[in-house]
């Protein structure tokens, strides 16, 4: 039986990949830091099932010892602080856990077992202020936010340490993917979270920032594959994961008050605290070497994936469902 290690197990993608990786026979431990409050909302199916340690990117010492105790086959870390707006609140903690965590990470690899795997979780934030359409692996960077800075930095140490140390470290460039289980600061979840509460009469307004920035939205759940056929290689790689559509957030808009017999027009209200001080206007992927080199393709379809958040929203609001994170941080 594989040990599979997810730093970031109690995130979005954190839940489905241990999912996956169950499904698959490994062992999974999931790397927790310590809360004063549960954080483990869309993992508690899991619970019984994988083994959480504590650890925090910031702490070396707590990454050496779980890889000492747990000699994992393969590391995935998804750990990170995900959200661009508040990369720009807290610039340092950002660099500290998105950059400098994937180099403690490595380098305890490194000290501990430089054959055990590792994923890092890199993203299309880093494409930025995009210098080609569609983008790919060759696309130079040129990142607009603290965050995608940060993603920068953990793709190129990923890079540089299978280059200088022979580790086999994946970079699995992703672009956005979203899920019922997206966290409530995100626009996708955001506005489906809204459209619910709005078509039950819970609220009136959804008040959003850039209505024109488009994204190549796809499913986590199909990502999660691709994190694990990225590891499964004779080779260590960087690889594109995307749907190549994109989409504008105002065709998101559309799509999911439409579908409950509502009007964005109505309910949709500008708010320039949403605005961003650098935005990221376009990002559309071109996953040809995914699709040719790992056999991968999303299954859902952008109007699925809005309808379903929609769905789990209403669910939610009406008593019939519980995995949906409550938390809003912005
Ligand atoms: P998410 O829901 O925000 O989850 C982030 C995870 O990181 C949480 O488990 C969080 O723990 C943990 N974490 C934060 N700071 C930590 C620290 N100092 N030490 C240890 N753990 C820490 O993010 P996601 O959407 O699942 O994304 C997973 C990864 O993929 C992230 O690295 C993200 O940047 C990257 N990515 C995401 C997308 C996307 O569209 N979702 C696209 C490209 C790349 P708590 O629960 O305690 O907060
Ligand atoms: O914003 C616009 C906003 O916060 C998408 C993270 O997972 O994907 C995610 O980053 C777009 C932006 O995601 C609101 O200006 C309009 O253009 O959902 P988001 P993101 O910034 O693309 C990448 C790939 C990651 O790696 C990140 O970790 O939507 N937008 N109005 C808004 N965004 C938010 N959050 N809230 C609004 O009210």
């Amino acid at each position: 039986m594989p040990t599979a290690l997810v730093t970031g197990i109690t995130g979005q993608d954190g839940s489905y990949l241990a999912e996956l990786l169950l499904a698959k026979g490994y062992k999974v431990i999931g790397v927790a830091r310590r809360s004063s409050t549960v954080t483990s909302e869309r993992i508690m199916h899991l619970l019984d099932d994988i083994t959480i340690v504590q650890g925090d990117l910031h702490d070396q010492g707590s990454l050496l010892s779980f890889l000492e105790e747990y000699n994992p086959d393969e590391v995935y870390n998804l750990a990170a602080q995900s959200f661009v707006p508040t990369s720009w609140n807290q610039p340092a903690l950002t660099g500290d856990v998105t950059a400098l965590g994937v180099t403690r990470l490595l380098e305890a690899i490194r000290f501990v077992n430089p054959k055990i795997k590792m994923y890092q979780a890199s993203s299309s934030e880093m494409f930025g202020k995009v210098v080609e359409v569609p983008q790919t692996e060759a696309t130079p960077f040129y990142p607009r936010s603290p965050y995608g800075v940060a993603k920068v930095y953990g793709h190129w140490i990923t890079v540089n340490y299978r280059e200088s140390f022979n580790i086999f470290a994946v970079s699995g460039i992703l672009f956005n993917h979203e899920s019922p289980r997206r966290g409530l600061e995100f626009v996708t979840r955001k506005i489906s979270d809204g459209v619910a509460k709005i078509k039950l009469g819970l609220s009136k307004d959804l008040h959003l920032g850039n209505l024109e920035a488009r994204r190549d939205w796809g499913f986590a759940g199909d990502y999660v594959q691709a994190m694990w056929l990225m590891m499964q290689q004779d080779h260590p790689d960087n690889y594109v994961v995307g749907t190549g559509e994109t989409h504008s957030v105002r065709e998101f808009c559309e799509i999911a008050f439409g579908y409950v017999g509502l009007d964005y027009k109505d309910h949709v209200v500008k708010d320039d605290r949403f605005f961003r001080p650098a935005e990221v206007d376009l990002l559309v992927s071109d996953p040809s070497k995914a699709h040719s080199q790992l056999g991968w393709k999303p299954s859902m379809k952008f109007p699925d994936l809005v309808k379903m958040m929609v769905d789990s929203d209403l669910a939610h609001y009406k008593g019939e469902k519980a995995i949906t994170p409550r938390r809003v941080y912005g």
